[in-house]
């Protein structure tokens, strides 16, 4: 049996960039993580940071690496009846976002924890907690035992810890959407230096980038969609009929990764039980279509580490009191803009002539009104860490 301060199950973003935090106030911790480390260093996913994302990375001496490979972007295109539209970052509000790998974010934060002689163990099966509602949780697993003064749950959506909590305990507010998105990673230079989200007739596309020479994008397909229905071409000229404007096409290459992710809105309250907080994808879920997800998990978690820190030093629960609230209060923003960005440009197989009309006045309105514009590039690049 091993002991800790707090006992962190799941090594993704927000479970790594706890233990890194906590290290750096001086806190405990053991990182459990089900998957061996390659296969979560090399797991596609998210790829858009906020300016306090960054910042947040910088402080705990994470970002050498995405200094220097990472794309700073300074606005997105919006496109809409075969034209684009520049939302410019930098002239609404002065911040701008960097374009880099989540499996980067990951490699980089265990290599760092690691290296520092951090705790991550991998591979570790058959995870249960215990005892959250009582002053000595513990977590099993297949071979051990950790006991812990406090348990976060960074387990992701189909983890142990929020199933962990007592039935009734947790309220839940769900919706899914009526399409996926199916992503591809390609060995091929971007084919627009800044991300362009298209609505067309044929449904929404999105073309992201990972590196100079590695495109990502999307396209927005049918809730159960089969991959097998999607060879190489079939995606490029998709792609490009979606993304089509005069005078610009865009450059197949070869596909090195693809799959297909079904679209979800998730919270579930309060984020905490008795002694588990959890934090990240493991408490709520937003549709891609904002590029939130890895920056809410690492804003939860930081929450979630300076409270710890007050209780830890002088036993001052306050922090610990109010953290589901503080957290909710950004992941419901964070909710009501992702809703926001997948309604104005995804193709609704139900909608009606009317709502489609309903839906071009509105992205026209996005891009001539400056107010709009405002409020669409402040929700996009983040708002600044409480
Ligand atoms: P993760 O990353 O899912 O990590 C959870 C970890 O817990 C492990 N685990 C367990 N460990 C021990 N015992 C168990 N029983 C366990 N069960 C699970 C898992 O193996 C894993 O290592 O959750 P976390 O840390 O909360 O991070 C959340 C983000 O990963 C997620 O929100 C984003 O990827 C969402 N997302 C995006 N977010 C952004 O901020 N910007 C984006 O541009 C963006 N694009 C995306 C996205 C997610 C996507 N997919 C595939 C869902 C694009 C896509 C396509
Ligand atoms: C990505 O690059 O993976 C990406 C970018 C923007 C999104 C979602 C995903 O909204």
């Amino acid at each position: 049996m091993s002991r800790t301060t707090v006992g962190i199950v799941g090594a993704g973003p927000a479970g790594l960039v706890l233990s890194h935090l906590l290290a750096k106030a001086g806190i405990e911790s053991v990182v459990l993580e089900l998957r061996d480390r390659a296969y979560v260093e090399s797991r596609v996913r998210a790829g858009v940071l906020e300016q306090c994302t960054v910042e947040l990375l910088d402080e705990l001496d994470v970002t050498d690496r995405l200094h220097r490979e990472g794309l700073v972007h300074h606005g997105v295109n919006l496109q809409f009846d075969g034209r684009r539209h520049r939302i410019d970052f930098a002239a609404l509000t002065g911040r701008s976002i960097t374009v880099y790998g989540q499996q980067e974010v990951v490699k980089d934060l265990i290599a760092a924890r690691l290296a520092d002689g951090g705790d991550i163990r991998f591979e570790v099966e058959d995870v249960q907690l215990h005892g959250i509602d009582g002053e000595e949780p513990s977590i099993s697993y297949r071979g051990g035992r950790l006991r812990c003064d406090v348990i976060a749950g960074c387990d992701g959506f189909h983890g142990v810890s929020r199933p962990s909590i007592p039935a009734g305990t947790l309220s839940v507010y769900e919706h899914d959407h009526p399409f996926a998105w199916l992503g591809i990673l390609a060995a091929v230079a971007p084919s627009s230096p800044e991300l362009v989200y298209a609505s067309s007739d044929r449904g929404f596309a999105l073309l992201s980038a990972r590196s100079p020479t590695v495109s990502r994008c999307y396209l927005q397909v049918g809730p159960d969609e089969e991959l097998d229905a999607w060879p190489d071409d079939r995606i490029w000229d998709e792609l490009q009929r979606r993304t089509a404007i005069d005078g610009w096409t865009l450059t197949p290459g070869p596909i090195l990764e693809r799959g297909i992710t079904a679209m979800r809105s998730f919270v579930c309250e309060p984020m905490r039980h008795g002694r588990l907080f959890l934090a990240g994808d493991a408490a709520h879920i937003v549709p891609p279509t904002g590029a939130k997800g890895m920056n809410l998990a690492i804003a939860d978690v930081k929450v979630l580490a300076d409270a710890l820190a007050r209780w830890v030093r002088g036993g001052d629960e306050a922090g610990l009191d109010a953290y589901s609230d503080r957290c909710l209060e950004r992941v419901w923003r964070a909710q009501e803009f992702a809703t926001f960005m997948t309604a104005l440009l995804h193709l609704d197989p139900a909608a009606d002539e009317y709502s489609r009309r309903l839906q071009r006045a509105r992205q026209r309105y996005v891009v001539s009104s400056t107010a709009m514009a405002t409020a669409l590039a402040e929700n996009y690049v983040g708002l600044p860490l409480g």
